[in-house]
């Protein structure tokens, strides 16, 4: 495992600097934002995004995510020159050497949260889910309703793609997602790029449109979908953990047992579920929530995990505003509680300082 920290490009307001001092962060998780969705992504374009990360000492190592075109997902007929450009983009990604790529098969929506700024005990404020909420949400006006980053739209387009998607049903998806993998993965093993598919969050189907990466079985059905070393998984502890039957260790192991070594990152964070398809995000540390997160990664262990992490979702602590779930602070927290377990979980003795220099701050 290495520690990996998500960042926004130019607009986020946590520069990489302060990225850089997160004990542990060697690796940035970042995207070009601008480019239209089923547009090919330029060398040049990701290769300046990647000179800016490793100026600032850091290491380019996930991009998170080259979004699917609807199209795609819709099995419609202008697909195979969206998923050429796809493939284009895959081989930038291998020709600047940046090894995982996660993305999404979620129908029009991304992530998707009723509060983004729920009143905690200690004064803190975590994202938040309630079914109800979402219930509420009256999509006839676009997504004007929704909360400010998902993808906008105005009420004919969003009414149209929501008519769209009325002819496919879950099946049809996955075998939207097959045609998809099986030339993508081909793609992305020519360029020596993991593809790492996002759980759907939250793992069920919103909004009457279909999810399907949202349990064990269908982690299983995906690496087997195209059986290739290239094709595989993100683990989402958050988006898993707010399906009260989702046994995490237990997935990781099975998972390994169908394919081994296809969790090819692993995203970190805990979710307490207080209700019928309703739960709020809570601090990384396994006591608040009902994610074990000392269990996860000890079945990624001994599975033998070895790429990216990244904490997930944050609260918005000590006065922090931004981005909501991806402040600086309480990420940053998470990055280090995630490294201590992972030290308790996998270091017998004690750290040789002959053969063990400090990690990437050697002028420490
Ligand atoms: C939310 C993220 C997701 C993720 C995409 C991957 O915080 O984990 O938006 O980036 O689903 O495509």
């Amino acid at each position: 495992m290495y520690m990996t920290f998500r960042w926004f490009g130019r607009d986020d307001p946590i520069p990489l600097t302060h990225i850089r001092q997160i004990p542990g962060v060697a690796g940035v998780v970042s995207a070009l934002y601008d480019v239209p969705v089923g547009a090919a992504w330029s060398r040049e374009r990701l290769g300046r995004l990647k000179g800016e990360i490793e100026a600032a000492g850091l290491t380019f190592t996930v991009v998170e995510s080259i979004p699917v075109h609807e199209d795609i997902k819709l099995g419609r007929p202008g697909r195979d020159r969206l998923i050429a450009n796809y493939c284009e983009s895959v081989r930038v990604m291998g020709e600047l050497g940046i090894p995982v790529l996660c993305y999404n098969f979620m129908p029009v929506f991304d992530w998707m949260r009723t509060d983004l700024a729920l009143p905690l005990a200690d004064g803190s404020t975590a994202l938040a889910y309630d079914e109800r909420a979402l219930a509420a949400v009256d999509l006839s006006r676009g997504t004007g309703d929704l909360p400010g980053w998902a993808t906008a739209y105005g009420a004919d387009e969003l009414g149209a793609l929501l008519a769209a998607y009325r002819t496919v049903d879950a099946e049809r998806l996955w075998d939207n997602l097959g045609y998809f993998l099986e030339r993508v993965v081909p793609a992305a093993t020519d360029a020596d790029v993991h593809l790492a598919i996002h759980p759907d969050d939250p793992p069920w189907p919103i909004f009457g449109l279909p999810r399907i990466i949202c349990r064990g079985a269908d982690l299983e059905r995906l690496v087997t979908l195209v059986d290739s070393p290239a094709n595989g998984v993100t683990f989402c502890t958050g988006s898993l953990g707010a399906l009260p039957e989702n046994d995490l260790p237990a997935m990781v192991r099975r998972l390994a047992a169908v394919a081994k070594d296809r969790i090819h990152f692993a995203h970190c964070r805990n979710v307490r579920i207080t209700g019928e398809r309703r739960f709020q995000e809570t601090p990384h540390p396994s006591a608040y929530g009902g994610v074990d997160l000392g269990e996860v990664l000890r079945a990624l262990r001994d599975v033998g995990f070895t790429g990216p992490m990244r904490p997930d979702h944050g609260r918005m602590i000590w006065g922090e505003t931004g981005r909501p779930g991806y402040g600086l602070y309480d990420r940053a927290l998470g990055a280090t509680y995630l490294q201590g377990l992972w030290e308790g979980l996998t270091r017998e003795a004690p750290i040789d300082r002959t053969t063990t220099p400090f990690p990437q701050n050697p002028e420490y």
